[in-house]
């Protein structure tokens, strides 16, 4: 069955592949699996027509057959249960890699989004020099925290899962404001991760699109 997602028709990134599609393009590389894109406009994603497919006028989307999926996480989580290759293959183990991918969005990325809402959207109010350095430490907290509990380990939990690949992609958002290298074994985990075939893959494929030539 084919299976087709939709991504930015020009990402505000020019192609660093911080846009959510990327995500899902390294799951199903990761899984083998071919996909369609088709690409979407910021105008069409409050259209009617991508409205039905997600609830919040936001890519990624992801359509197989008769099923209709939006948000990273059941995304991932559904191509990690259909194809082999990102589960571990005893049950408490895929328990605790799923308990990972809920971590990345539920627990690591609220802080990044905190940090570039604080930046981008509010950077012209008068208590943003202020408030800015509160929310950057708040997100410090938070990679303290994984840091501490990868130490020098290669993966979160063994072999690579869905769990890294989630936690990777949210982790790849602390680069820019500079606050994934102060913690060096969690930018050498994001380098493993970019290193695997499947994400340069991914990545590629979304460049190919956002910065053409
Ligand atoms: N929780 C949802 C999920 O995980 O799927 C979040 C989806 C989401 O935020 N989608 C964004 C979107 O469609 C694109 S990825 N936004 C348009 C809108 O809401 O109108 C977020 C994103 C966008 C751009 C960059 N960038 O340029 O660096 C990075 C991340």
């Amino acid at each position: 069955m084919t299976i087709t997602i939709t991504a930015f028709e020009k990402s505000p990134d020019g192609g660093k592949g911080l846009a959510r599609d990327t995500r899902v393009r390294w799951a199903l590389e990761e899984v083998g699996q071919p996909y369609d894109v088709r690409l979407v406009s910021f105008a069409a994603l409050k259209q009617p027509a991508h409205l039905a497919l997600h609830p919040f006028g936001q890519i990624p989307t992801y359509e197989e057959g008769d099923l209709v999926l939006f948000e990273t996480g059941a995304i991932i989580l559904h191509i990690a249960e259909r194809y082999p290759g990102l589960f571990p293959t005893d049950a408490d183990a895929r328990s605790r890699a799923i308990g990972w991918m809920f971590a990345s969005v539920n627990t690591i990325e609220p802080s990044i989004l905190e940090f570039g809402n604080a930046r981008l959207l509010e950077g012209d109010k008068p208590w943003t020099a202020e408030r800015l350095p509160i929310v950057k430490d708040r997100a410090r907290v938070r990679l303290g925290q994984l840091s501490a509990r990868l130490g020098d380990a290669e993966w979160l939990d063994g072999d690579f899962t869905a769990g890294d690949l989630m936690m990777a992609s949210v982790l790849l958002r602390f680069r820019m404001p500079g606050l994934l290298d102060e913690y060096p074994n969690l930018a050498a985990y994001v380098a493993r991760g970019e290193a695997r075939p499947a994400y340069k893959r991914a990545f590629a494929a979304q460049r190919a699109i956002n910065a053409p030539g």
